[in-house]
């Protein structure tokens, strides 16, 4: 299961020049491979010392980390809803998406010529979210149609739950507001709201693309931007595109350590998008570890032990009996699987055990 993140903004203010860089991620361990599916997807493994420090331990003949993908999504730009620019082969593309990079240009550079004129990310952002909201309402209101004139004639139940919610949302849209911020109001609002794959209702990081200068520290522009998406549930990041092509093109990981000190940077950025789009699309990691491999999987916050199963093999769903787990911490204080089962630190957990982030997993089951 790799989930997909697509990365949206005006034109010329990065995009691909990230997508560049996350591409070029691979550069920065050996470990961590990149693979571009079609020009503008690519695979991306997500970061993780946890899984580092039990390949460490158990030299597997394979390891394998957990990946995102991320889509360089062009052609958005003022009136895109209505076909202009790449006209709506934007729209296909953030449908298939899981959650949004909405990426804003928070650069001086009179060298690189801004679509409307200068640089305000507030107003770019409003720009897009427009865009995308326009379209939305048009999904809206179809649905609203056929969903009241089924709730007259047949009195479907399930029509005027559609209807009720989606006024909350045709009202929510019409008063320049995100998708995402109706909340459902029960488990069927839920199912609709999921049905109608509206742009707006994605999960979406905001992502400030600053000069050289400003990576450590933000600048005034960052700071109008985090005023402005105040009232959204959404995080904000701030990465140079431009430092981190620098550092994608560095070969060894000393020298790109040495670079992000001088620059008063912990991490790269890439480093840090990639976590944040994880946590964005509310996704955890439980491991498999052993000779022949250690694994990183990616699992859905929240889902129990027979689903997890499932993401390894079907038939680990179908026929669960039971899992055994270890807790990160203990693999590594204990240093291995037979000491933690004799220091009787190694859990048994039956089919509603519901699995936790750094999870060593060991499905025993039967088909
Ligand atoms: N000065 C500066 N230029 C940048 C930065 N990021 C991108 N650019 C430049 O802006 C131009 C447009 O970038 P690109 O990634 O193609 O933008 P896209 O249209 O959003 O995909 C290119 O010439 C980039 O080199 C940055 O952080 N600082
Ligand atoms: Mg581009």
């Amino acid at each position: 299961m790799s989930l997909q993140c697509g990365i949206v903004g005006l034109p010329n203010v990065g995009k691909s020049t990230l997508f560049n860089c996350l591409s070029n991620a691979k550069a920065q361990s050996a470990n961590f491979p990149f693979c571009t599916i079609e020009p503008n997807v690519g695979v991306i493994t997500v970061p993780d010392e946890r899984l580092n420090k039990l390949v460490e331990m158990e030299h597997p003949k394979r390891t394998v980390p957990a990946t995102v993908e991320i889509v360089d999504i062009a052609g958005l730009v003022k009136g895109a809803s209505q076909g202009e620019g790449l006209g709506n082969k934007f729209l296909s593309n953030i449908r298939e998406t899981d959650a949004i990079i909405h990426l804003l240009r928070c650069f001086d550079d009179d060298n690189i010529t801004h679509v409307d004129g200068s640089i305000d990310p507030v107003r770019d952002k409003e720009i897009i979210d427009t865009e995308l909201q326009l379209k939305d309402l048009e999904t809206v209101q179809t649905q609203l149609k056929k969903s009241e004139r089924q709730a007259q004639t047949g009195g479907d139940k399930q029509a005027k739950i559609r209807v009720a919610l989606l006024k909350r949302l045709e009202e929510a849209l019409l008063q320049g507001l995100n998708a995402r911020s109706v909340t459902p109001e029960s488990k069927d609002e839920e199912q609709v709201l999921r049905d109608l794959f509206l742009l707006t209702a994605k999960p979406v990081l905001y992502v400030c693309n600053v000069d050289e200068a400003s990576a450590a520290t933000g600048n005034a522009y960052v700071e109008a931007v985090r005023k402005a998406i105040a009232h959204e549930d959404a995080e904000l990041l701030v990465v140079s595109a431009h430092i981190e092509s620098e550092i994608a093109e560095l070969e060894e990981y000393e020298e790109r350590q040495l670079f992000l000190q001088e620059l008063g940077l912990e991490e790269t950025g890439v480093n840090r998008l990639i976590r944040a789009a994880y946590k964005l699309l509310n996704l955890e990691t439980f491991f498999t570890a052993g000779p022949d491999e250690c694994r990183a999987w990616t699992f859905v916050k929240g889902s129990k032990a027979p689903q997890c199963a499932g993401i390894i093999h079907t038939d680990f769903e179908r026929g669960f009996i039971r899992a055994e787990v270890i807790k990160y911490e203990d693999y590594v204080h204990y240093g291995s699987e037979t000491a933690v089962k004799e220091a009787g630190r190694m859990a048994v957990e039956g089919k509603d055990y519901i699995v936790q982030d750094g999870d060593i997993m060991h499905f025993r089951f039967n088909v």
